[in-house]
């Protein structure tokens, strides 16, 4: 039987898998690291799951969600986005980009709290051009009551005053006690009916690595936009549509599915 040995993850480029298995193996790579949590290999494995059903593209409706993502971040006064290791590790140069466009200060805020965590999270997102990151000082954070996890201690320049926050990747709790103080919320969740997206104002079910690049995009094109657009597209959105068409497109993916999967054994 033939072994796989090859212990430093390099991925052939003409693997029909590459671009998952690239993924699959900076998260690894991030929990040696420390930058991942133990939990976030299952996390990340749960996101694949339903990447597959949405036939690991960025849907229309997702692009519709990205647009009224970061209207809301230009109208927003105090905005925020919130790292955990997952993101760090899967693209920390696109987080710091995003952060310096839409002018959005950087927050590590972690559910798994573990001694060297902060630091290596840190360190990637300075390698990749950070130049202010919140959530590193324990002795100045806050807590924000409604919430039981490591989560709710948060910077009181941060997370704490700001009105609109991304949360790329997360946990339901946090989402349902920050919606409760008032804040808007901006999720990024490849499952459309998790309690994130479902609390979230806009919730862009797609894969976090697709979705910041075409962020970006979106940041630099309505970067000098009158606010009255901004209300427009903001206004206009609506999640509970975006959500049950996301979960469409992921019923009719399957449906196709059932006819179509075994034709790529006659190739
Ligand atoms: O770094 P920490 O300590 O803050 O912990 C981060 C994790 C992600 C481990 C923690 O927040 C967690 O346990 O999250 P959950 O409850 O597993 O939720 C993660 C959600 O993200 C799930 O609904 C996944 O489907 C989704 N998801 C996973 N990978 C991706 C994703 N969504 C978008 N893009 C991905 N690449």
């Amino acid at each position: 039987m033939k072994t796989n040995n090859n212990q430093d993850h390099d991925v052939p480029k003409d693997h029909p898998r590459y671009e998952s298995l690239k993924y699959r193996h900076k998260i690894i790579e991030g929990m040696k690291k420390l930058i991942v949590a133990e939990a976030g290999l299952i996390a990340h494995g749960r996101g694949e799951c339903f990447d597959y059903m949405l036939g690991e593209k960025t849907n229309e409706i997702a692009k519709e969600a990205i647009v009224a993502a970061v209207a809301l971040l230009y109208l927003a006064k105090y905005p925020i986005i919130s790292i955990n290791g997952n993101v760090a590790a899967l693209c920390p140069k696109e987080l710091v980009e995003l952060s310096k466009i839409i002018n959005a200060p950087l927050e590590i805020n972690l559910f798994y709290r573990k001694k060297g965590r902060v630091e290596a999270i840190m360190k990637v997102l300075e390698d990749a051009g950070a130049e202010t990151i919140l959530g590193i000082d324990e002795t100045k954070m806050v807590e924000i009551e409604e919430l039981s996890s490591n989560r709710r201690n948060v910077d009181p320049n941060g997370i704490k005053i700001a009105d609109v926050v991304f949360v790329p990747l997360e946990d339901g709790d946090r989402t349902e006690a920050l919606k409760k103080i008032g804040k808007k919320i901006i999720a990024v969740d490849l499952n459309p009916i998790s309690r994130t997206s479902l609390w979230a104002d806009v919730t862009i079910v797609d894969n976090i690595v697709r979705t910041l690049p075409e962020m970006i995009k979106i940041a630099k094109k309505l970067k000098d936009a009158e606010k009255k657009e901004l209300i427009n597209i903001v206004e206009k959105f609506d999640n509970k549509n975006n959500i049950q068409v996301s979960l469409d497109s992921i019923i009719q993916y399957i449906k196709k599915q059932k006819e179509d999967a075994f034709k790529i054994l006659k190739d």
